[in-house]
């Protein structure tokens, strides 16, 4: 992971200040390129602890092509909570108190950030409680599974872009064609969060898949290392699937910056000390990429220096 750390500690002392979309304010530098070689080890941080269940989880839901959170609540997954939660409180059924702003206030205001806590509990309990409830409100509409699997068409129907791809990959492996892409631009207006990880390549040589990522925004300290994580998963799995080797994990990156406020956290992290890399197992006896689940990935030997919080900018 010297990569990553070489990276960040390239953005920190070349980087040009620049405000942001969250009025938080970055450092950051544009196009930028990291390789891992996933023989070498899988590429989860250990600097700091990265919480694997939670990629493994994100990456089945999209795998499923599933657009609803109820799929990671019942996996104990909160990171789109926040999305899904916005379509329920904006809608004319919810009777709770204001949460307009939500995101923010919750920072700033301990009173308000009560209120927010017991009405993001309420809908939790709901989604999980009622189809219903989770078919109206726990959608998140376009995003990557929808891309991914279900891409629409002018003429009505769907592509199923992975399936495609893993197609391609067995019948036609030297293929220079093998792109998924999440960047819809007839879909970008609607979405809260337009694709960070905008789309992804496949290359096929000596036996060996490897995979690079082009994201359009990274968050070095906290979203970066989960992406990392989160594609190195995904090309072990169609490598897995395709009866391949895991070649490089080739991470391409436009705007990559570090938040203002996150400048003590990385220099916490910069002063630690790498350790060796973990491994992943995958349960031989699943046949297709589509019907695994969480219990089938196992990750062995990870021993990371602690956690570091931070806050997320929204
Ligand atoms: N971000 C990531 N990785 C992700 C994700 C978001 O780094 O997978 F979903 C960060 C990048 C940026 C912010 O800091 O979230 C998105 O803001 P914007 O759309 O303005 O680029």
């Amino acid at each position: 992971m010297q990569q990553y750390l070489q990276l960040t500690r390239n953005i920190l002392e070349n980087g040009t200040t620049r405000s942001d979309r969250t009025g938080t304010g970055t450092i950051s530098i544009f196009g930028t390129q990291m390789r891992f070689n996933l023989a070498e080890g899988f590429p989860l941080l250990t600097t700091k602890k990265v919480p694997f269940r939670l990629i493994v989880s994100e990456l089945l839901w999209f795998l499923k092509g599933d657009t609803n959170i109820k799929f990671l609540l019942q996996h104990n997954n909160n990171i789109w909570n926040e999305w899904a939660f916005k379509n329920w409180v904006e809608s004319t059924e919810y009777d709770g108190p204001d949460m307009t702003d939500f995101g923010r206030r919750a920072l700033t205001d301990e009173a308000f950030n009560e209120q927010y806590k017991e009405q993001m509990r309420r809908f939790k309990e709901n989604i999980l409680n009622s189809d219903e409830f989770a078919r109206k409100y726990g959608d998140l509409g376009n995003v990557y599974g929808k891309q991914w699997r279900e891409w629409k068409t002018s003429q009505g129907d769907t592509i199923d872009q992975i399936k495609n791809v893993i197609d391609q990959i067995k019948t036609n492996p030297a293929s220079r064609r093998l792109i998924v892409s999440a960047w819809n631009p007839e879909d970008i207006p609607t979405m809260a969060l337009p694709p960070c990880h905008t789309m992804f390549q496949f290359y096929v040589a000596d036996g060996k898949l490897s995979c690079q990522l082009y994201q359009r925004s990274g968050d070095m300290f906290l979203g970066i290392p989960f992406n990392i994580a989160s594609y190195a998963l995904l090309t072990h799995l169609i490598a897995n699937e395709c009866n391949l080797e895991v070649g490089e994990f080739i991470h391409t990156i436009g705007d990559a910056h570090i938040y203002q406020n996150h400048l003590d956290q990385v220099k916490t992290q910069l002063s630690r000390e790498p350790r060796s890399l973990p491994s992943i197992k995958i349960n031989e006896e699943i046949t297709s990429i589509f019907n695994l689940s969480v219990e089938d990935i196992e990750l062995h030997d990870y021993n990371p220096h602690p956690a570091i919080k931070a806050p997320v900018a929204v």
